[in-house]
């Protein structure tokens, strides 16, 4: 087959619209189509200063590419979460894909920070629950200490639609009234604002991308992930968008015209200032200075 735009072969049959496209043409495509996206959720202003969260997996490594492309002013964070030889190899993966797009680059080695990895914690709460949580709270704390508008994560088509899949099977009208494309900021910039770019790309288009521009990324599963719900939602919403092309995005369309309906039922914590650390907290200390059993708060600003 040759690709719709010109002779050569085609590199991937795209289902929704229905097209073969080359490589040439496909990214292309995959740019604008991320372009799009930032204008119509109006995620970000050409201005902007922007911290992409990298892991070392494609989706986030696509995410800076894209955006640096699109000429972003992006810097790049990647928190080494000390889970062994996946996290060095996270590491290494973030180095050279942040290298590769001329974009700088921080890191935040937990074990350095902490003390401990992820995984190292005596704790009854489930390993991914904290990690979750440390996770979210260095990015965004390094956000506002070093001045960033926003930060940027990797979270594709897919994601959201198992996400919300799986969050409506189980009536969690608390995390459906939440979701989205674009998290504005509260709390006086304390809570930096959230996009998610490649919010309508599938994540077979995300890898696409990514082999097609020559992006190496890490294929190795987090120890930790029991992400077999997760996968098994998504083999569903695959399923069926094999049998009606269009499926996923539609239903997560769908969902933001629907979203109002659950934000009705949104019990709104009042948040203040957590006593260690000044950032928003819905109790008298935030849950990262409780769980890390913090005295004093973490300067994350960088010399420049
Ligand atoms: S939360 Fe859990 Fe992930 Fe942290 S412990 Fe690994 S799987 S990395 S997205
Ligand atoms: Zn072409
Ligand atoms: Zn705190």
């Amino acid at each position: 087959m040759k690709c719709k735009f010109c002779e050569r072969p085609a590199f991937i049959k795209l289902h929704y619209p229905k097209m073969y496209l080359c490589e040439e043409h496909f990214t292309e495509y995959f740019e604008r189509k991320v372009k799009r996206t930032i204008e119509r959720y109006k995620m970000l202003k050409p201005d902007e200063k922007v911290l992409v969260v990298v892991s070392g997996g494609k989706d986030s490594a696509v995410t800076a590419h894209v955006l640096k492309k699109l000429g972003y002013n992006i810097e790049c964070l990647h928190i080494n979460l000390g889970i062994g030889e996946y996290s060095e190899k996270g590491e290494r993966y973030a180095r050279e894909q942040c290298e590769k797009i001329g974009a700088p680059l921080h890191i935040v080695r937990l074990k350095e920070l902490l003390g401990y990895g992820i995984g190292e914690v005596r704790t009854r709460r489930p390993t991914c629950s904290y990690c979750g949580l440390t996770k979210r709270y260095i990015f965004n704390k390094f956000a506002y200490d070093n001045g960033f508008d926003a930060v940027a994560t990797g979270h594709n088509l897919d994601d959201e639609a198992s996400f919300i899949f799986n969050n409506i099977m189980n009536w969690n009208t608390q995390y459906l009234a939440k979701q989205g494309p674009v998290t504005p900021s509260q709390f006086n910039g304390k809570l930096v604002k959230k996009v998610k770019p490649l919010y309508e790309v599938t994540e077979r288009e995300v890898v696409a991308y990514a082999l097609a521009n020559g992006i190496e990324y890490e294929i190795d599963e987090c120890p930790y992930a029991r992400g077999a719900t997760t996968l098994e939602w998504k083999a569903i919403l695959n399923e069926m968008e094999e049998k009606r092309p269009g499926t996923k995005i539609n239903f997560v369309k769908g969902y933001l015209r629907k979203k109002h309906l659950f934000e009705a039922e949104l019990k709104e914590t009042e948040l203040r200032e957590c006593k260690v650390c000044g950032m928003p907290s819905s109790g008298e200390v935030c849950s990262f200075c409780r769980f890390w059993r913090l005295e004093k708060p973490i300067d994350f600003r960088v010399e420049k």
